[in-house]
């Protein structure tokens, strides 16, 4: 916002405010200048997902003049600002009945729409011990409830399609997040904790992989055929076991419904 002030170290605040919600947020600004124009900002990027109804500016706020003072405001302009934070891996499909064509992993972010910038996911073949596929991540962000969805194509509601069938090893295998840039894990490139954001090693019945484990800095290797029920059934996180993995049926709509 551009302002003009007769006088210099003016306070202004700009206030949001929701009368629906009752929330509401402020930030003040100082001018530096007398008698010209210059732009004040202000920063809301830790309000979060905040919505408001109304704008307010106070001119000299709070401050008791003697003399008639006259200021003036212009070029309002609401500036996008990306929501970042934390991301995990919440649930995996690699296995169904038949060709494997609802295969998907769902990643959960801190925050409701949340950028994804900077961040990559990386596929891992357990044979080799390397990445078989990256797909960035860069210019996507979370859902308004911070799930983000990687699928094969007949996958309802994926944010990325990855192909029709078969894009996701059964096992023993790996997928990773990375705050990383694509171009440096090009196909081929050897499991890495540089930059590891989460990463979970599964199979179907498999043997422990130690060589995924180890390089990706993982314990335990999840079996999404515990229940001897691969094909129906999806690995999902549980949040109320401090973050381990169990086999649960999956929900329809592929977003993590209950532990139970
Ligand atoms: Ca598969
Ligand atoms: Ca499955
Ligand atoms: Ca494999």
């Amino acid at each position: 916002m551009t302002v003009w002030s007769p006088v210099a170290n003016t306070p202004v605040l700009l206030k949001l405010e929701n009368a629906t919600t009752g929330v509401n947020a402020e930030r003040a600004a100082t001018t530096t200048t007398t008698g010209a124009w210059e732009t004040v900002s202000f920063d809301f990027s830790t309000e979060g997902d905040l919505t408001f109804e109304s704008v307010t500016i106070f001119m000299n706020f709070n401050v008791l003049d003697p003399a008639t003072q006259t200021y003036y405001w212009d070029n309002l302009e609401q500036v996008d600002v990306l929501i970042t934070g934390d991301a995990q891996i919440v649930e995996i499909d690699a296995d169904q009945t038949g060709t494997d064509d609802q295969e998907f992993v769902e990643i959960k972010t801190e925050f409701a729409n949340q950028s994804l910038n900077g961040m990559i996911a990386v596929f891992y073949n357990g044979s080799s011990d390397t990445s078989y596929r990256t797909v960035d991540l860069t210019g996507f962000a979370s859902d308004d409830n911070g799930y983000f969805l990687l699928g094969s194509d007949a996958v309802a509601g994926a944010d990325i399609t990855m192909g029709a069938d078969n894009t996701i090893q059964n096992g023993a295998d790996a997928v990773a997040l990375y705050t990383a840039d694509a171009a440096n894990f090009p196909d081929g490139t050897p499991v890495t904790t540089d930059g590891l954001v989460d990463a979970v090693v599964y199979g179907t019945s498999d043997d422990d992989d130690t060589g995924l484990l180890t390089g990706l800095g993982q314990t335990t290797q999840w079996d999404e055929n515990e229940n001897g029920a691969k094909d129906i059934e999806s690995l999902q996180f549980d949040a109320s076991t401090n973050g381990f993995f169990f086999v649960h049926t999956k929900s329809s709509k592929h977003f993590i419904s209950s532990n139970s």
